[in-house]
């Protein structure tokens, strides 16, 4: 996109932008519409551009798990913190093979692999090429999240076919020195840049729940729908409770109907996104989340794991998108 403007259907039969231009202003305003109006907005948005009964499932694993030497104020990883984890070495390729194929055949179509990395080395980049390769060949579209990368391991990851690459902004600009100081939202914007660059489609978003204002939380979203170009999956992660972290002093769950807003915000900002409800759903109802796939939410994570905490059981996921009559790789 960049400069050139790509032009859509807005939902209300007009002609409209995707847009990189949002302003703090009209986003609060967008935000504080009468609930009725917002999600009107939203779904017409969201039809125009998906189906409005169909949600993607991804699976995720940890590759490498815990010892991580940022501080992420949020995480059970980070070696700054006491959480009782156990670290890892990288996991065996035939290891993730044999994951990524139970996960396919527990309906996913998308898999994730993630490690507990500040940033790989050049043969951690090697090994994960591998089982990109690797599982890709299984027929599943493949996701990494390793953190800082160079323009050279991006490269190589999409020379292995490498479709998504994981790197969150996680909060507003505001916030982020609250919750991570070892590295700055600078450096995460340049490794999206390099990941783009190297051409390989952008997941990017953040979390909610930390104790941040509304004002952030639309800031974030203001951050991820001005980038030269918007990110093709936008993760939205409600915090998911971890014990020994700093975020326990400030975490605040957000009010349901708050958290509704935010995507239908995130929808009609970033209409050709795919918006993920992501760590988080084992707080949900039902109802909400039947409310936020209604806002535009369009993926999930199934899998009764994230990377260290829960998720929904597959049979819950399965009862709750075959009440709401959507299709998904898990019908
Ligand atoms: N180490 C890599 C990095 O941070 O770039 C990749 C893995 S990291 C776990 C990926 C993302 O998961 C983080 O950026 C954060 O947004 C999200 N995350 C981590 N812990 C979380 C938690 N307890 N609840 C919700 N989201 C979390
Ligand atoms: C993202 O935004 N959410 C996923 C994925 N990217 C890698 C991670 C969620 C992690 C939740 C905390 C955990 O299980 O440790
Ligand atoms: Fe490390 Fe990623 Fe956790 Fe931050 S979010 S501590 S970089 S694993």
């Amino acid at each position: 996109m960049g400069d050139a403007v790509e032009v859509e259907r807005n939902g209300s039969g007009n002609i409209g932008p995707v847009r990189n231009d949002w302003s703090h202003i009209e986003v609060e305003t967008l935000y504080a519409l009468p609930f009725a109006d917002l999600m009107f907005k939203a779904q017409r948005i969201h039809r125009d551009n998906f189906d409005p009964n169909h949600v993607e499932t991804a699976s995720l694993l940890s590759i490498k798990t815990g010892g991580c030497p940022e501080d992420c104020g949020y995480c059970s990883q980070s070696a700054h913190y006491d959480t009782g984890l156990t670290a890892t070495r990288l996991m065996d390729k035939a290891d993730v093979i044999a994951t990524a194929q139970r996960a396919k055949d527990a309906g996913a179509t998308r898999f994730c692999m993630a490690a507990a990395w500040r940033n790989p080395k050049d043969r951690d980049v090697d090994q994960v090429c591998d089982m990109v390769s690797a599982v890709k060949g299984l027929g599943l579209e493949t996701c990494v999240t390793l953190g800082m990368l160079t323009p050279e391991q991006a490269g190589r990851l999409s020379d292995a076919g490498l479709d998504f690459y994981n790197h969150n902004v996680d909060t507003s600009p505001d916030f982020y020195s609250k919750i991570i100081t070892t590295r700055t939202l600078r450096d995460r914007i340049d490794t999206l840049a390099h990941v783009r660059d190297a051409g390989i489609k952008v997941c990017c978003g953040g979390i909610v729940g930390m104790g941040e204002q509304v004002e952030d939380r639309l800031a974030m979203l203001v951050l991820l729908a001005n980038l030269p170009s918007h990110p093709e999956s936008l993760p939205i992660n409600l915090w998911n409770e971890v014990k020994g972290v700093p975020v326990n002093e400030t975490a605040e769950r957000p009010d349901p109907i708050a958290l509704v807003r935010l995507v239908a915000t995130a929808r009609i900002m970033l209409p050709k996104s795919v918006v993920r409800l992501s760590a988080g759903r084992q707080y949900m109802t039902d109802e909400l989340q039947a409310l936020c796939l209604l806002a535009g939410a369009n993926s999930i994570f199934i899998g009764d794991v994230l990377l260290t905490t829960k998720n929904p059981q597959r049979d819950r996921d399965a009862n709750l998108l075959g009440r709401l009559g959507i299709t998904s790789g898990l019908a």
